[in-house]
């Protein structure tokens, strides 16, 4: 099926939807030039969430696709591993080496040996999900996706049971709206567009809680300034006023909750005085804040991810979800509290992801330890074979993974054959074996859920592909063919891959969606709010979670919303706590390339308290060292009194060349999952600062 044959006025507006790793998952209207060129783009004003609004940096998207730097041959490392150092070579001779390598790496320790790599480059279903088929067909390691959503997941699920919630276009009907630990201003912004018609048209307030001043709480009528990590604490207290004020809903508490006997007497003791010790807020702002919640019944908390990645993050969001299920919140339109609505779009991925050949007891590693385990750690290899072979697609872990150095070490290894297919010559891409180059996303068919909102949509292939670019789906056909890999999935085209998944998982066929440009999977009210129950066996929400269906960690999990002290607290040595909050204009390393970011977001800043600086000696523009027992990394201070003294933040995953020493901020991150699941603990961090070259105290 070719997407020109469905409409036939081809005009210079295509229809398309943004691939990158963002809860908006954006409708587009994109200036198609001629074949292979575009030109603005602009968010489609008929879709009814995006709502014609799109962020600039994909706005000008002509500037990453038409880099000059992208990757358009297969190439061959002929330097040292890392040093970048390559020789351009045909698809077939990369594809050949790739596959003798594989076969011999399976033929020497077993097919475990060989890990597929690959994380949310693209969201697109086939071109992310897709290399999970050639995983399973050759019983290659699994991979346990931890990186992002892994801590947030389990919390949210401990008291629901599901992942949906009321339409966040909904939010516009809230008389309050709590944006918690997340940054919508920057990483999804039509979430604000919703968020400005309820202060406009109903007056409702923006309540934001984070730990700095980020662009949105610079917008928000009220913005909680707490510690990184203690965010349970505030919920605690909020609800321990509901219940100290009157305000909880009792009758909700016993027809939809478990409402454990000992709740109340739990958070008797976790008051305002108890959270402002721990979070650094003051008794009357807690105060506050829990009054508005409280008696406020289109209460919309618009949960983002920042709070959970921290070790204690699962708990802290299982605890925020508490809230609307004290005050009964929940039931109410505009109220209630959203993440993701990923379980309403009930997908059948068998065909994309080969999951007819999926053995569960094949070794999975957690993608956030890939140091470890190319490291050879046995705990992280769960005592299989050494990690010697690997395929990544989608992600630039030498840069995101925690404990960035150890994960360099691992890609430096000699013996370890490493391929990446990639856009750009990412600092992972400059670590393998062979580099392949890859299309974007005007360049393949694919398919796109949102986490933020409820649109299926399909992005059509609409110019060709610079040089030899290939797409993901077509370098894993290339590779089923050359490893004896079969399954139907292989056989297909993209577009008849997604049509299939659609069909298949109960949804209209791919050319009655490319007509419609979406298909809105909104669940009904009823369900959205789960006025028919929570999606937890016994159908009620839960203040008391079974922490073990969550993950294996679990025995340690407060068994009530509670304040977990795990975080990497301060110390004597190492007084601050790190936090490396989005950058507006790079969305994780993607648009690091392209220069409208870069000039815009300048170099790596560490944002500092005032009464800090002077303590230290630092003014503007001075270069700080911040470090800990992994490493150090040297980036420019900027005095901000955005944020409570002893937190400090640095914006945006930059390239580590862009670091005066060359580690990036992931140097500092350590890898210790989060209970009960897993995840990256990014925004735990306790390290030491200086003014570089003061003297070590
Ligand atoms: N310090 C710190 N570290 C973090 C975070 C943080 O907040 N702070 N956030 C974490 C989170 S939430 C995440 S999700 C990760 C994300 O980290 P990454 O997964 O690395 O992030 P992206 O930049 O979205 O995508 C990675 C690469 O995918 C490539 N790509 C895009 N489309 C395609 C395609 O179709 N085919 C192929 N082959 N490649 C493609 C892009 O060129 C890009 O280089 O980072 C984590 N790391
Ligand atoms: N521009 C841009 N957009 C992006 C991304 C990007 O890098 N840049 N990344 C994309 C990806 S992969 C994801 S997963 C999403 C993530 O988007 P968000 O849900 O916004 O999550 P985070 O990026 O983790 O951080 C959001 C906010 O949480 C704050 N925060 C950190 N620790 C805590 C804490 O302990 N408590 C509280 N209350 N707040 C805390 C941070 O300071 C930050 O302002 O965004 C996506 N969109
Ligand atoms: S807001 Fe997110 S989904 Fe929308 S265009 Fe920007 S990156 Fe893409
Ligand atoms: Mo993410």
């Amino acid at each position: 099926m070719r997407v020109n044959d469905l409409s036939p006025a081809a005009r210079a507006i295509r229809g398309s939807v943004c691939p990158h790793d963002c809860p908006s998952s954006c409708a587009l209207e994109v200036e198609v030039l001629d074949g292979a060129r575009i030109g603005r783009v602009h968010g489609a004003k008929a879709n009814s969430y995006t709502a014609g609004v799109i962020c600039e940096k994909v706005g000008r998207y002509a500037e990453r696709i038409h880099h000059p730097d992208r990757l358009t041959r297969p190439l061959l490392r002929v330097g040292p591993k890392g040093a970048g150092q390559f020789r351009p070579i045909g698809w077939d001779e990369a594809l050949d080496r790739i596959a003798e390598r594989f076969l011999a790496v399976a033929t020497r320790f077993g097919p475990e040996a060989v890990w597929p790599y690959y994380y949310a480059g693209t969201m697109g279903l086939v071109m992310r999900d897709g290399i999970n088929r050639l995983r399973h067909v050759l019983r290659y390691s699994r991979q346990k996706k931890t990186i992002c959503t892994g801590s947030a997941e389990a919390g949210w699920i401990a008291g629901t049971g599901r992942f949906v919630g009321p339409d966040p276009r909904e939010m516009a009907k809230a008389d309050l709206i709590v944006v918690w630990g997340g940054n919508p201003v920057s990483t999804q912004v039509n979430a604000m567009t919703h968020i400005t018609r309820a202060r406009q048209e109903r007056g409702a307030p923006l309540i934001v809680v984070d730990c700095y001043k980020s662009p949105t709480a610079a917008v928000a009528d009220r913005f909680l300034c707490l510690r990184p990590g203690t965010d349970a604490a505030l919920a605690c207290a909020v609800m321990h006023c509901a219940f100290r004020d009157g305000h909880a809903d009792r009758d909700y508490l016993r027809r939809s909750t478990d409402f454990p006997a000992d709740l109340e007497a739990h958070l008797a003791a976790r008051g305002p005085l108890w959270a402002a010790a721990i979070t650094g807020l003051s008794v009357e702002a807690i105060e506050e804040f829990a009054r508005l919640y409280n008696t406020t019944k289109r209460a919309y908390i618009r949960v983002g991810y920042g709070f959970t990645r921290s070790r204690n993050g699962a708990a802290a969001m299982h605890a925020v979800t508490c809230l609307p299920a004290v005050t009964g919140a929940w039931a109410h339109e505009g109220g209630g509290a959203f993440w993701s609505n990923r379980s309403a779009y009930h997908w059948n991925k068998t065909m994309i992801e080969g999951l007819d050949a999926l053995d569960k007891s094949t070794r999975e590693i957690d993608m956030c330890l890939i140091g470890a385990a190319l490291a050879g750690d046995a705990r992280a290899l769960k005592g299989g074979p050494p990690v010697a072979a690997m395929l990544i697609q989608n992600t630039n872990p030498a840069v995101v993974a925690p404990d960035s150095a150890r994960v360099r070490q691992g890609l430096g290894r000699e013996d370890l054959f490493t391929v990446v297919h990639e856009q750009f010559l990412t600092e992972t891409a400059r670590y393998a074996d062979v580099v392949l180059p890859a299309t974007m996303f005007l360049e393949h068919d694919d398919l796109y859920q949102a986490g933020g909102h409820s649109h299926i949509q399909i992005g059509p292939k609409l110019i060709a592909p610079p040089g030899e670019c290939r797409s993901n789906h077509e370098v894993l056909q290339g590779l089923a063919r050359r490893l004896g890999a079969r399954h139907p999935g292989f056989e297909m085209s993209a577009m008849e891959l997604l049509d299939w998944t659609l069909r298949a998982s109960g949804w209209p066929d791919a050319k009655t969606v490319l007509e419609h440009h979406w298909v809105d999977a909104a669940l009904p009210f009823q369900e959205a709010h789960f006025l028919d129950g929570f999606g937890t066996p016994d159908k009620k929400f839960h203040f008391a979670p079974d922490w073990s269906s969550a993950g294996s960690d679990w025995q340690r999990m407060p068994r009530l919303p509670d304040q977990w002290d795990i975080i990497d607290a301060a110390t004597e040595d190492r007084p601050f706590r790190l936090v490396t909050s989005p950058a507006r204009r790079f969305l994780n390393t993607s648009f690091t390339e392209t220069l409208g970011s870069r000039a815009r977001e300048k170099r790596p800043t560490a944002l500092i308290h005032p009464d800090d600086a002077v303590r230290l000696g630092v003014a503007d523009g001075d270069r700080v060292e911040i470090g800990n027992a992994r490493g150090d990394v040297v980036v420019h201070a900027r005095r901000f009194d955005g944020l409570l003294p002893g937190t400090v933040v640095v914006e945006g995953i930059w390239p580590s060349r862009d670091f005066e020493g060359g580690l990036g901020i992931n140097t500092l991150v350590g890898d210790d999952p989060i209970p009960p699941f897993g995840g990256g603990a990014f925004h735990d961090t306790a390290v030491w600062l200086r003014r570089d070259g003061a003297p070590t105290r």
